[in-house]
């Protein structure tokens, strides 16, 4: 299998975590989001994914774009520990928790639209970060909330799921961007938690081999 991914994207990250907890065997290969005006936007890169985004898997014949379908897919096709654990009412909650971060945050806050932000409509630096603060804000605080009403020793529950591999990597750009996150505690304490799992620390842009300093 092959992951088309960028160290420090978050999408990118959830896929990682995704197949080092399914003790999934892959190669990385990087797309630089930023060098040669973005090699996402590359004619043989578009050809796997033709919205010019990462992460893409291939797995064999099959190109798969969308980190939840990537995760997804993993599930159903691997056995092993399962990312959407347990009956219908739960698997439901865990992807509504997921969504919540990588559909309602996540594009808000992704390369594009800052891009657009400054480059279009010549919004400054400090408009730019109020309107990252406005989304993380919106969208930390209703997850608060799930974390108290479905919260466990993980995100959902006593178990590993997909909503603890987005979760990760939405607080990690937090960090990045200088998001204050001192209104979630619950947040940041899963997020510490999590960040010691093997499968997440493996997974950390940190350590993945187009790092950046
Ligand atoms: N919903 C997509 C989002 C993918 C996405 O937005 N990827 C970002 C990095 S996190 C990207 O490739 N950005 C490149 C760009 O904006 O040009 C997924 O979950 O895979």
């Amino acid at each position: 299998m092959e992951l088309y991914g960028y160290w420090r994207s978050s999408a990118s990250y959830r896929a990682r975590i995704a197949l080092n907890f399914k003790r999934l065997d892959y190669q990385y290969l990087p797309v630089h989001l930023l060098r040669d005006g973005g090699q996402q936007h590359q004619q043989a890169y578009r050809q796997l994914n033709p919205n010019g985004l990462v992460p893409t898997l291939v797995d064999g014949k099959t190109v798969i774009h969308q980190s939840l379908a990537i995760m997804e897919y993993l599930d159903e096709k691997y056995p092993g520990p399962a990312l959407l654990p347990g009956k219908a009412a739960d698997r439901a909650q865990i992807r509504a928790m997921s969504l919540d971060l990588a559909s309602e945050l996540q594009p808000l806050i992704n390369l594009r639209v800052q891009q657009y932000l400054s480059g279009t409509l010549k919004l400054d630096d400090q408009a730019k970060k109020a309107w990252l603060a406005h989304w993380f804000a919106k969208a930390f605080a209703s997850f608060e909330i799930s974390l108290i009403d479905h919260g466990g020793n993980y995100c959902y529950g006593d178990l590993f799921s997909m909503a603890d591999a987005c979760l990760v990597p939405q607080v990690y750009s937090a960090e990045r961007f200088g998001i204050d996150l001192t209104a979630y505690p619950r947040l940041q304490a899963m997020y510490q938690k999590l960040l010691e799992l093997p499968w997440v620390a493996a997974a950390h842009p940190s350590k993945q081999p187009d790092a950046e300093s």
